[in-house]
Formats: C-alpha cells, sequence, structure tokens
C-alpha cells in the first residue's frame, strides 16, 4: 500500500528487540522505559490511522507509567471524547507492538486498515503529551516519527498530566458543538476548572491551607500553576515532593500508590494533628488524602472515602434542588472497602454496581447512571452526568432561591469535573470545595463510616493467564477448585471477604483481603496468598 511507504524505512531507526513481546492492558503499553522505542513508534502509526477511522478526530497519546518506578514507562492512545481507547482496538495495538519485521509490520497495517474499513486519505490528527521520566524525550521522538510516516498532523503539549491531555482532546473534538469543553490549552485548562472552584466556594469560610504530596511528578508543577491562576486563599498550598530535577526520585517512597498501598504517609512530610493532606500519582490522574488524629494516628482517605464524600453531596444538591427522578448511582471495584459498599447502600441508600478494575470499566458502567459517580479505591475516578441529566438540570424550574441556589450549584459542580478521565487536580478541587461548604475538617469526612481492615498482596506465579475471573473479578473459574478453597477460608472469620484476580500491569496475582479485624484480616489475606502458589 503506497500509504505505508513510509513506514519501512522510518521503522528502521526504531527496531523491536528479537523475541520482546508488548501487550495493550488496562494501562496501555507499560514495561521498562529503554525497551519500548519500537512500541512507541508503532503507537504513532496506530494513533494516526485510529484519527483516520474517526473522520480525522483529534486522538491522544500519552507517555507515561503513571506511579510505576521511574525507570518503566508507557503510552497509551485516548480517544475524541477524552475517554481510553475502545477496547476492540487493544487487539489491534498489541497486533502491531509484536510485529516481527517490518514486512509484517506494513501486513498488520493493512489488516487494520482492511477491518476496520479506514479510509487512508483522510488526514489524521494527533497531539500527543508526556510526564517527566528521563526516557520521555527518546520515545518522544519515536513517536514523531510514526506520525510522520503516516503524514499525522501532530501537535505536542510538552510535559502536562495524563488528565490535562484527555481534557485537551475533548476539547479539540467538541470545540465549535454544543458538548464544546473548554479552552485546549494549559491556560484553559487552569481557568475552566478554578473557575468553577471559586463559583462553589465563594462567600464560604477559608480553609487551613492543603499540603500536596505530588510524586516528585508532573503534578507538582502543574499544581503550582494552577494555584497561581486561582490566585485565591481558598487554594492555598504547600508542596512537598515536589522535585522533578534529581534522577530517581520520581514516585520514590511518595504519592498516591505509595500512600495507599502502604497506609502511611510518603516520605519527606511529618504530618501534624489538624492539618489536610494530599498525595498526586505520578501522572497526577489519582489522588488520596489523609490526616493524622491527635494521638498521631494515620487516617487514610482514599478513593472510597472521596467517592462517598462526592455522591453524598450531589444528592443532597439534588435533593435541594426539588428536581425528581435525577438518580446519583455509585461504581466501584471488588477493591471497595466493604464499609464504603454497605454505606452506600443502607446508609445513603444510593444504588451500586461493581466494575472490572481498570477506569474504562468503571466509566462504561458510571455511562449508564444519570450521575455516576466511580472511584477506584486507589483515588482514580470522576463523575459523569448523562445527556438526561443534563437535560434535566437545563429544564430545572426552581421554586424558591434555595432551589435556584442547589441548581447552580450543580452546575459549578459539573464544570468542576473533569469527565474524560480521574484527574488527581480536579478531584482535589472538587473534594476541597466540598469540605468548604461543608466546613468539615478532615476527621469530619472520615467519621462517616470506619474501613475494615484490609490487605492487598501480590503473588509473582509461573503463569498469570492461568487465573480467570468472573463477577467483576471476584470469583475465579480457573485453576479448578482454588475459588472453593478461598470460600472455604473466607467462611472462616467474621465479615471476611477475599479474591484473587491476575494483574493487568504487572506479571502477577494479587490477592485482596479484609475482615473485622486486623489480625483476621492478615491470617485470611496470608492463607489465600498460599493456596495460590
Ligand atoms: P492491576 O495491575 O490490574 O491490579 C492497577 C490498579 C488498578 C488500575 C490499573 C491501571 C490496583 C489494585 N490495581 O491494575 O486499579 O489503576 O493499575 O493503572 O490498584
Ligand atoms: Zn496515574
Amino acid at each position: 500500500m503506497a500509504h505505508f511507504a513510509k513506514v519501512a524505512e522510518l521503522s528502521a531507526r526504531h527496531p523491536k528487540a528479537d523475541g520482546a513481546s508488548f501487550e495493550y492492558g488496562t494501562a496501555g503499553f507499560r514495561t521498562l522505559g529503554d525497551t519500548l522505542e519500537s512500541t512507541v513508534f508503532r503507537v504513532g502509526l496506530l494513533a494516526a490511522l485510529r484519527s483516520q477511522s474517526k473522520q480525522g478526530k483529534t486522538i491522544g497519546v500519552m507517555i507515561t507509567a503513571s506511579h510505576n518506578p521511574e525507570c518503566d514507562n508507557g503510552v497509551k492512545l485516548v480517544d475524541p471524547m477524552g475517554e481510553m481507547l475502545q477496547q476492540s482496538w487493544e487487539a489491534h495495538c498489541t497486533r502491531i507492538a509484536n510485529a516481527a519485521s517490518a514486512d509484517e509490520l506494513v501486513a498488520a497495517l493493512a489488516a487494520v486498515v482492511e477491518a476496520e474499513g479506514i479510509d487512508v486519505s483522510v488526514q489524521a490528527r494527533v497531539v500527543y503529551a508526556r510526564d517527566t521520566r528521563p526516557s520521555g524525550p527518546l520515545l518522544q521522538a519515536a513517536l514523531e516519527d510514526g506520525l510522520a510516516a503516516l503524514g499525522a498532523e501532530a501537535t505536542s503539549y510538552g510535559v502536562v498530566t495524563t488528565p490535562q491531555l484527555h481534557y485537551f482532546v475533548r476539547c479539540l473534538n467538541t470545540a465549535g458543538t454544543p458538548a464544546a469543553y473548554g479552552e485546549p490549552t494549559e491556560a484553559g485548562y487552569r481557568a475552566k476548572y478554578t473557575g468553577a472552584f471559586l463559583r462553589l466556594v465563594d462567600g464560604r469560610p477559608l480553609p487551613a491551607p492543603l499540603h500536596i504530596d505530588a510524586a516528585n511528578g508532573v503534578g507538582g508543577p502543574e499544581v503550582r500553576k494552577l494555584a497561581a491562576a486561582a490566585a485565591s486563599p481558598y487554594l492555598r498550598i504547600e508542596l512537598h515532593n515536589d522535585d522533578t530535577q534529581t534522577p530517581g526520585r520520581l514516585n520514590k517512597d511518595c504519592g498516591a500508590d505509595y500512600v495507599k498501598s502502604n497506609q502511611r504517609a510518603p516520605a519527606g512530610l511529618d504530618l501534624e494533628p489538624g492539618a489536610r493532606y494530599c498525595s498526586f500519582d505520578g501522572d497526577a490522574d489519582r489522588i488520596v488524602y489523609y490526616y493524622v488524629d491527635e494521638h498521631r494516628s494515620f487516617h487514610l482517605l482514599d478513593g472510597d472515602k472521596i467517592s462517598t464524600l462526592v455522591a453524598t453531596y450531589l444528592r443532597d444538591l439534588v435533593a435541594a434542588a426539588g428536581i425528581e427522578d435525577l438518580q446519583v448511582g455509585v461504581v466501584q471495584t471488588a477493591y471497595a472497602n466493604g464499609s464504603s459498599t454497605s454505606y452506600i447502600k443502607d446508609t445513603l441508600r444510593l444504588p451500586t454496581v461493581f466494575a472490572k478494575t481498570g477506569v474504562k470499566h468503571l466509566h462504561h458502567e458510571a455511562e449508564k447512571m444519570p450521575i455516576g459517580v466511580y472511584f477506584e479505591a486507589n483515588g482514580h475516578g470522576t463523575v459523569l452526568f448523562n445527556s438526561a441529566a443534563v437535560d434535566k438540570l437545563r429544564h430545572a424550574a426552581p421554586q424558591s432561591p434555595a432551589q435556584e441556589d442547589a441548581i447552580r450549584r450543580l452546575w459549578a459542580l459539573r464544570d468542576l469535573i473533569n469527565e474524560s478521565v480521574g484527574d488527581a487536580m480536579s478531584d482535589m478541587l472538587l473534594v476541597e470545595a466540598i469540605l468548604i461548604c461543608k466546613g468539615w475538617t478532615p476527621a469530619q469526612w472520615d467519621a462517616a463510616y470506619t474501613d475494615l481492615p484490609s490487605r492487598l498482596l501480590k503473588v509473582v506465579v509461573h503463569d498469570r493467564t492461568q487465573f480467570k475471573t468472573t463477577n467483576a473479578e471476584q470469583t475465579l473459574t480457573a485453576p479448578p477448585r482454588l475459588q472453593d478453597a478461598i470460600d472455604t477460608l473466607v467462611a472462616k472469620f467474621p465479615r471476611g471477604r477475599a479474591f484473587v484476580r491476575p494483574s493487568g500491569t504487572e506479571d502477577a496475582v494479587r490477592v485482596y483481603a479484609e475482615a473485622a479485624t486486623r489480625a483476621d484480616c492478615d491470617q485470611l489475606a496470608y492463607s489465600v496468598a498460599g493456596t495460590v502458589f
């Protein structure tokens, strides 16, 4: 195919190592940064084809390995509305990344064109960005070659957070339509979110400063610019772990994943009672909050706590607005603490569903709800308003100033939320706005329910593909009899719950357990892990 004439020549600059194999998983391609060059080149080709398959809509490419070690890197595609790549294309990505020669690569590209009925005369448009990893510039150059090979119109956004890139993609594809999302620039991003935040908090008592652990990643400089753009005493931040220059510091003993996994403060922060803290991950799409009580005991406010805070606030606002039949629902994964699920069902009386791990699965479930709040326990999530909900808001007829105020706040909340993907900065502003409006300390927020003790273990097994699950990954269907063994163990512990699933991002199997006491929980977790070997 003439269209692929330059592919072989440019591909030769980014050869694939013999025997290397890649898989487009939950987080795109992710592995050691210095083994990814051929893959990122090929993702450039794929992004161009994806854009052509969408009649020239803009596709995004983000080079990041998020919370993983600094030596890792990764790459993923962003679809036109700023959402994760459509699942049916993941297999195309994997096949193209694994083509062993230039000829095979061209044949694989032609097969995608054929399978998807792509008109290759359409002008492809792609925007891209990267995080602060040292392997980023080289991978970006490989991506640029891939885009050039197919003549894509390519624009770099430089070093930004993952959710910022998702935002730009959505803005570019909705510009000039009724769904216009904002200015596709960093300044536009900051103006949109800080504007909505300030509309919500205006006139409320001022909060204490917020301490942010930026994981020594791109979230540090970006949140500093966000606070400068807000230029308001409602957003006073104290930044920690914001060193993006010293090699080796990214995500090292800090960041949202470290804090959530270890249930303790990150390095470099000495927690004081009465203060409020949050941690971003390395590409600033996850956030968790925490504080210490007067005995200096550590308390984590994770994705479940954020989700229940936000769902409660939205539910109350919908009621105060007097809007009928506008249901708020919550999407969780199996990793949600059992106490949070009971709280949503029994106290908030809101519908809740479980989705498989990985935000794309939660996002799709949330789209089915009028107002869908979704968070992974690790702090990755957002809120979606479907078109019926937006119509209801638009046609709401307030009967009182209080109802009018509630409707105004619902609009502001919708503007405050990055609907394309979970976003640490937008989620931070959302939590801050709710805490300011309620006049709450983190301890008051935390008081809604008490987490059950939980434990997450990683078990390296010979072959993780042997582990197959169903029921939103809570039940194993293979290997045979393993689920029965887990059920027998779980039955021994009050409020016990445990499951085993293969990781989608690492070559390992994850074991999760919770139970009424710490000792029971740990015993359950380690005995379940024992059955996996
Ligand atoms: P895996 O490796 O499939 O467990 C991890 C996280 C997910 C999600 C993805 C994508 C846990 C237990 N798992 O997936 O929630 O964030 O990475 O980054 O936190
Ligand atoms: Zn991330």
